[in-house]
C-alpha cells in the first residue's frame, strides 16, 4: 500500500479550519516574544529521525509474541513501511538495518525502492549476540571479548561484512551493540574482556571507509546480568577516545539504570565532541523499549534543551548526531507506535527550541534556581503541537498522521496485502 498525496490533502482539508486557528494563536504568541516561527518550521521539517527494520514487527516479550498481522516479511516491505510513516510524517526519511535480518540480495533493487519512498539508509547494526545457522563459533560467551581469538576475529569479519553491505547502500555509519558480559561474578576476567574488546574494535575501525564513523553503545545489563563490558557511557567514551576521531559514544534512552541524569551525559559528551547518536524510546525500569514520550515527557524535554544547547553552541565540534528510534512493540501497532514516538521527539525538540538560553544562562550565573526553572518550564509547557503539524503540512505530510493511518485504514490495508500471518523477521 502506498499513500498519495490526494488522500492526505483531502483529510488536512477537513482538519484545517481548526489547525488555523490553533497555529494562529501560537505564531501570535512566539512573535511576540521574538521568536522566528518560520525558522522554528523549517528547524523542525528537517529534523529527520531513522526508523530501526526491527521496530516494524512485533517485538513480543521472553514469554509471548501476540503479533498484529501485516507484518513486513521482507526488507522491501520493511522499506515500505518506513515509507507509509514518511509520507504520513514527513519526519522519519532513513531506515537502520541490522544484519544479517536484513541482508540486501539485490543493491540496486533495494536503493531504488527506497528511493522511491524518499528515505536514505541510516547506520547500519552488526549483529553478535545471536548465533546464526551456518555460523562456525558460539557466541554464547561473548564476541568481540571473546577469550577464544577464532571467536573474536568472526565477530571482526561479521562487522566488515555489515560494513559492505552498508556502503553498498550508501550508509556512513556502524553501530556496535555488544551484548558481551558475565552473568556471574568470577565468570570473566573484566579488565582481559574490555582489553579485547577494544583490540578487536580497533581492528574494524583500522577497516573502517574514511568517511565512516563508529557509533558505540553502552548498556548497565541484559542479556546477562552481573557485568556488561561496555556497561555505560564512561566506557564507551574511554573506548570512542581510544580508537580515534570517528569513534562516538551512541546513548539509548533504555540503556541506563533508573534515575541516572541522562542530560548530564549528554551534555558531557557533547562537550567532548563525542556523542555520534541517539536511540529514543521510553522506560519505567529498564531497557523497557516503550514508545518515546510514554513514560517521561520532562526528562526527554531536558535531554532535547542539552542537544539544542550543544548544537547551538558547538565549540567541541561535535558532529550532527544520528537519530534513531530503538523500541518494541508489543501492544501496540508498530506503525502506530512509531508515529506516537517520531512526534514526541519532535515536540521536544520543538519545546527546546523555545527556551530563552540567554535568560537561562544569566539565571544560572545569578545561582537563581527558581527563574532558571521558570524558563525551563515556560518552554516545556508550551502547546507546540500545531508548530510541528505545520510544519508537516507544508512538508506535505499529514495534520494528525495517526489519524491518518486509521483513517486510510493502513493496518487493514497491509493485513490484506500480506496476511493476518505475516510476521518481520529479526527479533
Ligand atoms: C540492545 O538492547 C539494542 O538497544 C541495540 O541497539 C540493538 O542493536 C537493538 O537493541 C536491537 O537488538
Ligand atoms: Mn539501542
Ligand atoms: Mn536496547
Amino acid at each position: 500500500m502506498r499513500i498519495d498525496k490526494n488522500q492526505i490533502n483531502t483529510l488536512n482539508d477537513k482538519a484545517l479550519p481548526d489547525h488555523r486557528e490553533s497555529f494562529e494563536y501560537i505564531s501570535h504568541k512566539l512573535t511576540a516574544r521574538d521568536i522566528p516561527v518560520a525558522s522554528l518550521i523549517e528547524k523542525i521539517q528537517s529534523f529527520q529521525i531513522a526508523i530501526p527494520s526491527w521496530a516494524l514487527g512485533t517485538g513480543g516479550t521472553r514469554f509471548g509474541r501476540f503479533p498484529g498481522g501485516g507484518e513486513p516479511r521482507t526488507l522491501e516491505e520493511k522499506i515500505d513501511d518506513v515509507g507509509l510513516l514518511h509520507a504520513l510524517n514527513a519526519g522519519s526519511g532513513a531506515i537502520s538495518l541490522h544484519i544479517p535480518w536484513d541482508i540486501p540480495e539485490n543493491v540496486a533493487q533495494i536503493k531504488a525502492h527506497a528511493a522511491s519512498h524518499n528515505l536514505l539508509f541510516d547506520a547500519v547494526n552488526s549483529n553478535t549476540f545471536q548465533d546464526q545457522p551456518e555460523q562456525q563459533k558460539s557466541y554464547k560467551f561473548g564476541s568481540l571479548c571473546h577469550s577464544d581469538a577464532d571467536v573474536r576475529s568472526q565477530a571482526v569479519a561479521h562487522n566488515m561484512e555489515v560494513i559492505r553491505h552498508g556502503e553498498a547502500l550508501g550508509s556512513k555509519s556502524l553501530t556496535v551493540w555488544l551484548a558481551d558480559g558475565s552473568s556471574f561474578p568470577g565468570q570473566m576476567n573484566f579488565r582481559k574482556a574490555l582489553q579485547r574488546t577494544l583490540d578487536s574494535l580497533r581492528e574494524i575501525y583500522a577497516r573502517m571507509p574514511e568517511d565512516w564513523k563508529m557509533f558505540i553503545e553502552y548498556k548497565p545489563y541484559e542479556p546477562y546480568f552481573y557485568h556488561t563490558v561496555i556497561q555505560d557511557w564512561g566506557t564507551s567514551h574511554l573506548l570512542a577516545s581510544q580508537l580515534g576521531e570517528r569513534a562516538f559514544t551512541l546513548v539509548d534512552l533504555g540503556h541506563h539504570l533508573p534515575n541516572t541524569n541522562i542530560e548530564q551525559i549528554v551534555a558531557t559528551l557533547m562537550m567532548q565532541g563525542k556523542l555520534g547518536g541517539f536511540h529514543f524510546n521510553d522506560s519505567k525500569f529498564g531497557d523497557d523499549d516503550l514508545t518515546v514520550g510514554a513514560m517521561k515527557p520532562y526528562q526527554l524535554f531536558l535531554i532535547f534543551n542539552e542537544l539544542v544547547a550543544g548544537m547551538e553552541d558547538n565549540t567541541s565540534k561535535n558532529p550532527y548526531p544520528a537519530w534513531m528510534i530503538d523500541a518494541s512493540h508489543n501492544l501496540k501497532d508498530p506503525l502506530e507506535d512509531l508515529l506516537q514516538s517520531v512526534e514526541a521527539i519532535q515536540l521536544a525538540y520543538a519545546q527546546a527550541l523555545l527556551v530563552d538560553r540567554k535568560a537561562l544562562e544569566n539565571a544560572r550565573e545569578d545561582n537563581d534556581p527558581v527563574l532558571a526553572q521558570e524558563i525551563l518550564q515556560r518552554a516545556f509547557r508550551t502547546d507546540v503541537r500545531p508548530l510541528v503539524a505545520e510544519a508537516r503540512m507544508e512538508a506535505g505530510a499529514a495534520l494528525d498522521p495517526l489519524a491518518a493511518f486509521r483513517t486510510l485504514s493502513v493496518r487493514e490495508n497491509l493485513v490484506r496485502e500480506r496476511g493476518k500471518k505475516s510476521m518481520a523477521t529479526g527479533l
